[in-house]
């Protein structure tokens, strides 16, 4: 069989792609006629594709590359850790070293107590592992009625089926039977597409009580968690507004309910600070990682929690595990990765310096016609598309529509910035430098330009009635 390199023509990968591979979130008769990306390397926050073209990367691929791509020191630890111990279990009373010393690292980041972390591989397989710690938790304390858990409509946990019905995807959830059942979901702090009237933090607050009213029609006797993205990234880049969080704090301690922060994407760096629960203020029993914790170099995640929930579960024999939980070169990496991140002062520098230079220019792009608003936390950011920026109106064309003519503007002008419904959202490597910040900037600009006189010519600039 013919080796699969670089080196073939574009048309034949894409070909052979089509031909074999089933692509995520990908609609497969798309993928057929227009061909997928290649992408064939990367360095810092640039990608190049098989034809040679040059995009930056303002998504740091899914979220997930905060160091930037193409660290050697990476490519080094995982070929050591590789020759040393590629593989070995950490079921049954086994261990290792990396994954010592990974756990210890995230013990030291991780806020307050969040001091034991059960490994996986993913953000999914994290938060299907929190499903099932919420509910042994709550029986080894005699409470086996405490087993629902509530999350947030449009909220993001992964796509198993245990952290797809954790998240609020309405279109996920029609695929496939879900959510299982025990899971609820409240409205999301979502103020410029659902806020109406009301005040700003008014609408947080009240958006917040809708989990004590739902505890309430629940009986809190039969609610174990409460899940939820510092901000929302995958639903959009949902900023919550300040007074959301301080009350679902106040909700989840009266009524005895764990609160699960998913720092998949808000944490190592993302929102300015090592996590989202520092920005927010937030006191999780336990976080979700995945993502940044390696910075894509390796699929690795887990579920941090506290001494007192470890204590809990030290009681019983948890049964419950992946083959790749603590994956000694995943760990490797992801303990290479936040070495850089912190000797390098790059979640530092991102916070203090890169943060608030994007934040001020990513605000001017509020003035673009096409643009309602325009808001960031540290290095993600997003703007709402709008036909009509003073009534804060949706597009009368499906949802959607024109935020994917606005990507595609963007990589027409050799950028990387994902459209969710109608709104773009940015999320670049942490390491991004002030002149790429201004390149970013200038080519959104000119993406939007080009994206507003697509949709004028087309006739598609007209509000929702
Ligand atoms: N929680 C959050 C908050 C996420 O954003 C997951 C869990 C699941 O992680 P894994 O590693 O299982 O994918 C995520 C993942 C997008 C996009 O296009 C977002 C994610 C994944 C893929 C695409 O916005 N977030």
């Amino acid at each position: 069989m013919a080796m699969i390199s670089n080196h073939m023509p574009t048309a034949e990968l894409q070909a052979l792609d089509a031909a074999h591979h089933l692509h995520p979130f990908t609609h497969g008769n798309d993928l057929r006629k227009k061909g997928a990306r290649v992408i064939t390397r990367a360095k810092g926050v640039t990608l190049t594709d098989s034809e040679g073209n040059e995009f930056l990367d303002a998504m740091a691929g899914l979220w997930c590359v905060n160091l930037g791509y193409g660290r050697e020191e990476l490519a080094e630890v995982a070929a050591r850790q590789m020759k040393e111990l590629p593989y070995y279990n950490t079921f049954f009373q086994t261990t290792h070293v990396p994954v010592i010393a990974l756990a210890r690292r995230i013990a030291e980041l991780t806020p307050g107590d969040l001091n034991h972390v059960f490994f996986a591989s993913s953000g999914s397989e994290a938060n299907d592992t929190n499903i099932r710690l919420v509910r042994t938790y709550w029986e080894q304390k005699g409470k086996p009625s405490k087993r629902a858990i509530i999350s947030r409509k449009n909220a993001y946990h992964g796509s198993s089926m245990g952290s797809a019905s954790l998240g609020g995807m309405a279109a996920m959830h029609a695929q496939g039977g879900m959510p299982i059942p025990d899971i609820h979901h409240i409205d999301q702090p979502y103020w410029w597409g659902e806020g109406g009237d009301m005040d700003f933090e008014a609408f947080g607050l009240a958006r917040a009580r809708q989990l004590e009213e739902k505890i309430l029609e629940l009986g809190a006797e039969n609610v174990g968690a409460f899940i939820g993205e510092p901000v929302q990234g995958a639903g959009g880049v949902i900023i919550p507004p300040a007074s959301y969080w301080p009350e679902i704090q106040r909700i989840c301690a009266e009524h005895d309910i764990l609160l699960i922060a998913d720092e998949v994407i808000c944490g190592f760096g993302r929102t300015g600070k090592w996590f989202g629960s520092e920005t927010y203020d937030i006191k999780p029993d336990i976080m979700t990682i995945a993502k940044g914790l390696s910075s894509g170099y390796q699929p690795v995640g887990g579920s941090v929690v506290t001494d007192e929930i470890a204590e809990v579960l030290d009681g019983c024999e948890f049964a419950h595990g992946y083959t790749y939980s603590g994956h000694p070169v995943a760990c490797a990496v992801a303990l290479e990765n936040l070495r850089l991140l912190e000797e390098e002062g790059i979640v530092t520098r991102a916070g203090s310096e890169t943060a608030p230079y994007l934040a001020e220019k990513w605000a001017g792009l509020a003035d673009h016609p096409l643009v309602g608003e325009a808001v960031i936390v540290g290095l993600m950011g997003s703007l709402a598309l709008t036909p009509d920026k003073a009534s804060r109106a949706k597009f009368a064309a499906d949802p959607g529509t024109a935020g994917l003519i606005c990507r595609e503007e963007c990589f027409a002008n050799n950028l990387i910035m994902r459209h969710v419904g109608d709104r773009m959202v940015i999320s670049p490597p942490l390491v991004i430098t002030m002149a790429e910040v201004d390149m970013l900037i200038e080519r959104a600009w000119r993406a939007l330009d080009a994206a507003h006189k697509r949709l004028e010519a087309e006739g598609l600039m007209k509000a929702a009635s």
